[in-house]
Parts: C-alpha cells; structure tokens; sequence
C-alpha cells in the first residue's frame, strides 16, 4: 500500500496502474472535484471504464446521460472487476469487510485518508493524493502512449452501454408512470421529473431532502459538474448554502432548493427569505411535504422491529402534521408561496415559481406528497393508553 499525499503523480508510479489499466475489466467510482469531472471521463471513454456515483454521492460527478454511466451501485460491478478506482470516495464500503470481489483498488483523491475522520478505512492497493484532474490526466495520457486493446475495450463498451440503456429505459418508464397518475399521493419521482424539465439545464439544484434524494438524485439527470450538490452534515444549512450558491454563481443561473419538510423546520426559514429579498438572492425552494420525520420513522423500526412503534403504529418524534403550511409561511414572509397536491398541479405550479424566480424573487412549492401520514407531532400526542394499534399513522 503506497499512500502518496499532495504530490504530483510521477510517471513511474503511472506506468504500472496505467499497466493494469489496459487489462481486462474495471470500474471507476466518480469523485466531487469539478476539475476532474471532464477528466474522469476522459479515462472512463478511453477505457469503456463503467463510472459507478454511489447513493451517497454529495455532487454529480460523472453525466448521468453518458452511456458508461452505470448507476448507484458500487457492489455488483466491483465483485466481478479486476480494478475499482475511487475517485474522492471517503467510504466507498462499509464495513471495510463489506469490500466486495478481488479487485485492485486505486484510490484518487486530494486528501485519501480524511485527517478529521477518526475511523476511515479504504482497503485499497494503491494511494494517488493531491489534485485529482491531474492524476487522471497523467493516467490517460499515460494509457494513450501505452495503447489499448481496441477489442477488448469495445466489447466492454457494448455490455456498459446496453446495461445503461435499460436502466435509462427504466428510469423514464417509472418517470412516465409518475406523471401520468391521475389520482393518490404525488410521486417524488414525478416531483424530481417535472423539477429537471422546468428548471432547465443552466439551473442548480442544493439538496437538503432525505429519504427523497437518491430519487432527486437519479432523475434530476446531472450532465455537468455543480449541477447537484447535496447538502452534508447537520440539518438545516441548506437555505443558506443555497443563497450562498446564487451569490456565487449570479443572475443568470437559477438555483433550486429541494427540502424534506422536516428538515425545512430546522433551518432559519424566516432570517434565510428575509435574506433573500433583502440582497437580491432568489431561489427556487421545493418542500417535499410527507408530514413526518420519516427517515427517524424508518431508523427507529429497522433497529427495534419488534418495538412498541411497529406494534402500536404510535411513534414519538416521528409526527410533522401540525407543522404550519410551508406555502402560508412563505407568503406570510412575502414569498410566493404555492402549492401542489396533485400530479396535475406540479407543473403548473413548478412553472409558476421558476417565472417568479427569473423575475428575480424567491418563490416556494409545497409539494404534498402524501396525506396518509397523520401522525400527530408531540405537543398534541395523545397517551399510548388512547392510542389503538395501527392507529396515529
Ligand atoms: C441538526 C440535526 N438534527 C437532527 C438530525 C437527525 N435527522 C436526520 S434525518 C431527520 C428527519 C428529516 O425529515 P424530513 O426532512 O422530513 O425528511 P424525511 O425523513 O421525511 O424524508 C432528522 C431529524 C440531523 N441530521 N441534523
């Protein structure tokens, strides 16, 4: 194991990955770095590399309409691949037992071992710190004067590119499906679609959702680098992180906000509109209403499976019903406020919104996506003893 920190990668230390490289199967897990995006495809395109963005990925790393784009899932490709290249993935399996197949792992990243987390653990053969762009560009260009095995490369290419285009056919089945429902709760598949058609491809989407954000994250189709940034760490910094990005990027790019409405409860809602009006920093803001914590809802029951909250149905710290409208609440703050509890009503209102904030104000989609969950919230929950089973759901 070679760890190499924040170091140009010199040619030697190339030529055997580049070696490996040019043999028989492998897989690229992309990584965050802007600069490396184009590079990463570079080196997936010269080799037919799958490029693998795991369901934990922080930002769109590899376009999602490249045809060697293979998904979420790091786990099959790499048990059957001869070498895995992690590409800024701090924890690409866990536990590290959890490292599926035999294959040669090459880790690529500015920082490989994270000084600030405690307990991080790679498992990997080989260790290339310091700009990723360049590691990659030196690799390529290192394979390119090596050569390919054309033949080799090209069948690799066909299996990638059919195994994508099932998935992307797939994908717009569940997409068509979504929209076409004329009745029940709305779909956040459908939600995260008719987001990618109204926001257009010069917007950016700053992701604070939850349960919601691998659905946010596979249909919302990311081509380019920043065009999907989830938002990592505590609850309730996305508002701010997302007029920090309109502050960044300016006028001309639009910048949506996607929000559970638990996790819209724990940022300054009123200082971050208050905000917004006052510097000029409009932004497009999507709550994904299902009326509870629904992740905790999840945590909870897949630990005690046989706890109290599964017999009874009545669970505390769950229950979101009695938040106030987050559409009321905007408008009250003098934020256009809609909202959609139908299919039908998403576009409408998503195109309402996107006109408002090209206008230059910040504009607010409530999307109700169930109305199933009425679970109480706590200060009104009433005692278990009042509670009968599978009721308070
Ligand atoms: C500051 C902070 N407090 C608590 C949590 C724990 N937490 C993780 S997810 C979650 C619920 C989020 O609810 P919501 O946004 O409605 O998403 P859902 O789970 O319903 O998809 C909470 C409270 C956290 N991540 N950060």
């Amino acid at each position: 194991m070679a760890a190499v920190a924040r170091r140009r990668p010199g040619a030697a230390r190339g030529q055997d990955r580049a070696d490996r490289g040019r043999r028989g199967r492998r897989r690229a897990h992309a990584g965050r770095d802007p600069e490396a995006f184009a590079a990463l495809a570079e080196l997936a395109e010269l080799l037919a590399i799958p490029a693998v963005e795991p369901q934990s990925a922080v930002c769109a790393s590899f376009p999602r309409t490249h045809p060697l784009h293979a998904g979420g899932e790091l786990g099959p490709l790499a048990a059957d691949a001869d070498l895995v290249i992690l590409a800024g993935c701090r924890a690409p399996w866990y536990p590290p037992s959890a490292k599926p197949g035999t294959a040669t792992v090459l880790v690529i990243d500015e920082t490989p071992h994270r000084p600030q987390i405690a307990y991080q653990v790679l498992a990997a053969d080989r260790y290339v710190g310091g700009e990723m762009a360049l590691a990659l560009r030196a690799i390529t260009a290192r394979v390119r004067e090596l050569g390919v095995d054309a033949e080799t490369v090209r069948a690799r290419r066909d299996r990638a590119e059919a195994a994508h285009a099932a998935a992307d056919e797939a994908r717009r089945g569940a997409e068509q499906a979504a929209l076409a429902r004329t009745e029940g709760p709305v779909d956040p598949v459908a939600v995260a679609a008719a987001l990618r058609e109204v926001l257009g491809p010069d917007a950016v989407v700053i992701d604070e959702t939850i349960t919601h954000s691998r659905v946010i994250a596979r249909h919302l189709m990311a081509e380019t680098p920043g065009r999907y940034r989830y938002v990592q760490g505590g609850l309730g910094q996305g508002l701010g992180v997302a007029l920090g990005a309109k502050l960044a990027l300016g006028a001309d790019r639009p910048v949506a906000f996607t929000v559970g409405d638990g996790s819209w409860l724990y940022n300054p809602v009123l200082p971050g509109l208050m905000a917004s009006a006052q510097y000029g920093l409009p932004v497009l803001i999507v709550v994904f209403t299902n009326g509870m914590y629904l992740s905790m809802r999840h945590n909870h029951r897949r630990v005690y499976p046989d706890g109290a909250a599964t017999r009874t149905g009545y669970q505390l710290g769950v229950g979101l019903s009695a938040q106030p409208d987050a559409a009321a609440v905007a408008a009250a703050a003098g934020i256009p406020g809609f909202t959609a509890a139908a299919t039908r009503e998403l576009a409408p209102s998503l195109e309402k919104a996107v006109a408002t904030v090209r206008g230059g104000h910040s504009a607010l989609v409530n999307v109700v996506l169930s109305t199933l969950h009425t679970e109480r919230s706590e200060p009104h929950a009433p005692r278990n003893s009042e509670q009968g089973p599978g009721q308070g759901r």
